[in-house]
């Protein structure tokens, strides 16, 4: 028997993964395989279920304080492509969602030198008193982590603050790849992993469930995507805060890293494979749509994953301006639907704490 068969049939009983077998699997088990333990395990946690729910996103601005090189998106203050809404515009965009049934406004932008806690926390407030019964996940951890700072508060102090603003759950986004080295190279000025996990291990204290999200398909190797799943099944052993984990394609359009190219979708799949067998204390596995696109999402349902995100509604742009597919991304209920069923699964519309909504 070859090595990769011993260990995923130990992995099929039940058995966690050390980093050695991981990287086993990953480099020489076949694909179709560890879509197939993938899935098992897949159905032990969520059933013939695929999850999604009805959401939007709300960018406030693109002007950061820091300069990612993979980033597309961020552009500098004085630039014509640089915006920077105000609390009133803000609302404005959420009045438009009105009647369209969401219940999540996922609120991610770029970490603004002037915007401070008590701006984030009335901007909560503002689009909570629109649309009272959409929850708000909000800010990533890099971004909490300045605005905290900023305020002179403790990280437990800041997330309080939020919490009663009306924060009610964290997106995984600024985990980019955990191991510094490779950080200090990809986005050098950006906060660090240490950040990024103080901000999530303080949430989960508090209650709130948070995302963790992994960039890859950049300069990293496989060793160190296992590291950077390995580090996130260990502070969800302690905490179990972690509700989803999202693998995010380096998408190469547009930014300072573009020449490295993107990986192949053959990787995209391993990656999701490999990480629902790494995780194996996190209960969802998200194959965000308007990253891979429809068509690799529908694949992904065969791999281990099962949420696909919303409806989003045309109102992100981080992946249209990294290059992704569709430049107005959009999907309609029945899409998901049709999508989930085609790859023979179950189409559930799920809240912000995965409660299935009939
Ligand atoms: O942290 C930026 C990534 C993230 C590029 O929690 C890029 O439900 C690929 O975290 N190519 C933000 N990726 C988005 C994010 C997210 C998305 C959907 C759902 C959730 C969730 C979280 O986007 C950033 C960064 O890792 N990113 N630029 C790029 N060129």
């Amino acid at each position: 028997m070859e090595k990769w068969e011993e260990i995923l049939t130990r992995v099929a009983e039940g058995e966690r993964l050390t980093s050695t077998d991981a990287l086993t699997l990953w480099q020489d088990a076949p694909l179709w395989r560890l879509g197939e333990v993938a899935v098992m395990r897949k159905r032990a946690k969520s059933g013939d279920r695929v999850f999604y729910n009805k959401n939007f996103h709300i960018e406030p601005t693109n002007i950061c304080v820091f300069n990612c090189k993979f980033c597309s998106y961020r552009r500098p203050r004085g630039s014509a492509e640089a915006w920077d809404y105000t609390l009133e515009q803000i609302e404005d965009k959420v009045r438009s969602y009105e009647g369209k049934g969401a219940t999540e406004m996922h609120i991610v932008g770029g970490v603004h030198p002037d915007h401070d806690l008590d701006f984030y926390c009335e901007l909560i407030r503002r689009v909570k008193a629109i649309l009272p019964t959409a929850a708000v996940k909000a800010y990533t951890a890099i971004e909490l982590s300045y605005m905290i700072k900023k305020s002179g508060l403790t990280t437990a102090e800041g997330l309080k603050r939020l919490i009663e603003a009306g924060m009610e759950a964290i997106p995984g986004g600024g985990a980019e790849i955990f191991d510094e080295e490779l950080r200090s190279q990809i986005c050098p000025d950006k906060g660090s992993t240490a950040e990024w996990f103080e901000v999530h291990r303080t949430a989960h204290e508090l209650g709130l469930k948070t995302n963790a999200t992994m960039l890859y398909g950049h300069i990293e190797k496989v060793e160190h995507r296992i590291d950077h799943l390995m580090r996130l099944r260990e502070l969800q052993d302690v905490t179990g805060g972690f509700n989803a984990f999202i693998p995010l394609k380096y998408r190469n359009f547009g930014n300072s890293m573009s020449e490295i190219g993107e990986v192949p979708i053959v990787d995209d799949l391993r990656t999701l494979a490999m990480s629902r067998l790494i995780l194996d204390n996190v209960p969802h596995i998200k194959a965000y749509w308007v990253m891979y696109g429809k068509q690799t999402t529908e694949m992904a349902l065969s791999f281990g994953a099962d949420d696909i995100d919303g409806t989003i509604e045309d109102s992100t742009k981080i992946y249209s301006m990294a290059g992704a597919a569709d430049q107005r991304p959009t999907m309609s209920v029945d899409e998901m639907h049709a999508m989930v069923e085609r790859a023979g699964f179950r189409a559930v519309e799920r809240d912000t704490h995965y409660n299935e909504i009939e």
